[in-house]
């Protein structure tokens, strides 16, 4: 935590009404007594603060952990400029935006759904399949079929913003990831809510530019995300096929059920990736939660970013990574 740049975002300091020396007073103590339990707790990837705000929002009025990760989810699916999630994100090669995302709740439950098209808040159709039906997964037409007989709307969520980068990469068509710079921006959120109960979800356009019916990581249970409410919960960033192959998020809740607290779980998932050729060549970052409400947040490559909000506080945190800036 030493190591670490810190600081707490303007936009939080009028919504909780704080003066800002108290913010910082409070940011220290949170960093001190960070092995105790803090109270309710959002944790997200990248600089998702609106939607770690909403979902602290639900956690603040006593709502449940997992109402508060499926609100927070919705914001940045919802937000024509955020372009690697639901409206506005990155089409594929062929110009079709598809989704994926899933969710957790403290029950063991899950719900995912991959490769769905024209429907806004693939979250909620998650929680639809995690709750309606007797499945985990709906894929591509399925799960579109599915959102539109719950009363989901179809929608066109190619925005010109996006059509126009798709129709620029078309120029060259190179498939190229690249470290931090496809605004990785996909939300994993986890949360912990006053009965200490843990839920995740994750959400996705996935990778920019990708083939056709490519699924990632985010709506996979283990890799994008996964909960244990005995034990705590994590979720994933970046290059979805090196997080699938090492089931990341599963891996970092199996560390902590045996003893490590999550910020050293998440720095061991993401030495895992080494032995993955290429590995200098991406990125990924997870983040985790335990029981007790400690935090942990590693990457890859330098620029990872995940925001907090406990307290009364939001705060966006640098992550460390394993590869030097
Ligand atoms: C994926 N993990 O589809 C996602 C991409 C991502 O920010 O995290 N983008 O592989």
């Amino acid at each position: 935590m030493k190591t670490r740049r810190n600081f707490i975002l303007n936009t939080g300091l009028t919504t909780f009404g704080l003066a800002v020396s108290n913010q910082l007073k409070g940011m220290a103590a949170l960093l001190e007594h960070s092995n105790k339990y803090n109270g309710a707790t959002v944790i997200a990837t990248w600089n998702n603060h609106k939607a770690a705000l909403a979902a602290w929002q639900v956690l603040e009025a006593h709502g449940l952990a997992i109402d508060a990760v499926e609100a927070g989810a919705r914001v940045p699916e919802a937000d024509p400029l955020d372009t690697s999630v639901g409206y506005g994100g990155y089409p594929d090669r062929d110009g079709n935006v598809t989704l994926d995302a899933s969710i957790m709740d403290h029950m063991g439950n899950a719900g995912g759904v991959m490769f769905l098209e024209g429907i806004m808040h693939p979250i909620s159709v998650a929680r639809r399949v995690m709750e309606k039906t007797p499945h985990v997964f709906l894929v591509g037409a399925g799960a579109k079929g599915f959102a539109l007989a719950e009363g989901f709307k179809e929608e066109n969520l190619l925005t010109p913003v996006a059509e126009k980068a798709w129709k620029e990469w078309l120029k060259k068509s190179e498939y190229q990831p690249k470290i931090n710079v496809e605004r990785h921006d996909t939300i994993g959120i986890l949360a912990q809510d006053h009965n200490r109960d843990l839920s995740g979800a994750c959400t996705t356009s996935g990778l920019a530019f990708k083939m056709k019916g490519r699924v990632g990581d985010s709506p996979i249970i283990g890799a994008g995300l996964y909960v244990d409410n005995q034990v705590g919960a994590a979720t994933a960033t970046g290059l979805g096929e090196a997080v699938i192959k090492k089931v990341g998020s599963f891996s970092i809740v199996e560390m902590m059920r045996n003893g490590k607290g999550p910020q050293k779980a998440c720095e061991a998932a993401i030495k895992r990736l080494l032995d993955l050729k290429g590995y200098k060549d991406l990125q990924v970052g997870y983040i985790a939660i335990n029981k007790q409400g400690e935090i942990g947040g590693y990457s890859l490559q330098p620029g990872f970013q995940y925001i907090v909000a406990r307290q009364g506080k939001l705060e966006l945190i640098n992550a460390n990574s394993y590869i030097k800036p």
